[in-house]
Order: structure tokens, then C-alpha cells, then sequence
């Protein structure tokens, strides 16, 4: 099974956090996703400090070992663009989904060709565009 690093807002907010849920459980059906706490509702992000240094270790890890990234960016996260230049570094095909009707990508996202970039108005395209990669690679 493919394993994916799926990657979405924590300390930008948690706003879209259901439709992380639902993505991750989406993308179970047929790959293996590293990140599923990314979906949890009841992550703490009041919680500063203590596990950072555990936290990065551990993502950059996975991110190393995933065949792909699939992030979802309406929801502006300084942590989700850093691993996005992280898995470019590293050659990780990187698929970046986000809510037009809602959010402005940033340019040095959407700039950068080495991106595959999905702008989507309804939360059923993400679904179609997912199988297709999960099919593809
Ligand atoms: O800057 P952000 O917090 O929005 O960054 C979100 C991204 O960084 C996600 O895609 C995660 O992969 C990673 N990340 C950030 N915080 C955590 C975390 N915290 N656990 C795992 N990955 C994380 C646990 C709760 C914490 C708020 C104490």
C-alpha cells in the first residue's frame, strides 16, 4: 500500500479539521496514511513547547519515508509549507488541494511548478482528484 504523509493545518487553525477526517478516512480505503492524527478533533494546540523537537523529528521522518504528500492548504499553515519544501527537497511528488471559493494560495506555492496544484469549489472534486492520484502512482 502506498503510504502517504497527509498534511493539514494544527496551529493555523483547526477550522477545516472535519474535512481532514474525512479525506484521511477516504484515502484508508486504499493506502496507508501516516499522519491520521491530523484529522483528530481534539488536538490540543493550546499545548506549547514541551514535544516540538519529538513532533518534528517524527514528521520530517515520515515525510522521508512517504511516497507522496497530500495536503490540504485553505486553512494558511506555517507548518504545512515548510513540509511542503521539505518533501521537494527530498523528491516527494507533493499534491496540493485548496478551497477556491475560500482561500488565495500563496505564489510560492502555486508558483513553483514542482507542485501539482488542485483548486477545488466543492468537497466532492477532492474525492474524484484523489483517486485518480491514489490510482496513478
Ligand atoms: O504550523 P502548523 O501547526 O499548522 O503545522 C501543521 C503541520 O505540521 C501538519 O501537517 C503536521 O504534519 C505538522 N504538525 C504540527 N503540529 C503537529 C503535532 N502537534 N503533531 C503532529 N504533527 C504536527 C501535536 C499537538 C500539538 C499542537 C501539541
Amino acid at each position: 500500500m502506498k503510504r502517504i504523509y497527509f498534511a493539514g493545518s494544527i496551529r493555523g487553525g483547526r477550522t477545516d479539521a472535519g474535512l481532514y477526517a474525512r479525506l484521511i478516512r477516504h484515502m484508508q480505503k486504499t493506502a496507508t496514511v501516516l499522519t491520521e492524527h491530523i484529522g483528530s478533533p481534539d488536538l490540543n494546540i493550546s499545548e506549547q513547547g514541551k514535544h516540538d523537537e519529538e513532533i518534528y523529528s517524527q514528521d520530517t521522518a515520515w515525510l522521508r519515508e512517504s511516497d507522496m504528500v497530500i495536503a490540504e492548504c485553505t486553512c494558511p499553515s506555517l507548518g504545512v509549507g515548510y513540509e511542503l519544501a521539505y518533501a521537494e527537497s527530498h523528491g516527494k511528488p507533493c499534491h496540493i488541494f485548496y478551497d477556491k471559493t475560500k482561500a488565495s494560495l500563496s505564489a510560492m506555492l502555486k508558483g513553483n511548478p514542482y507542485f501539482h496544484i488542485y483548486p477545488y469549489e466543492k468537497e466532492d472534486d477532492i474525492y474524484t482528484a484523489l483517486d485518480n492520484i491514489l490510482n496513478e502512482q
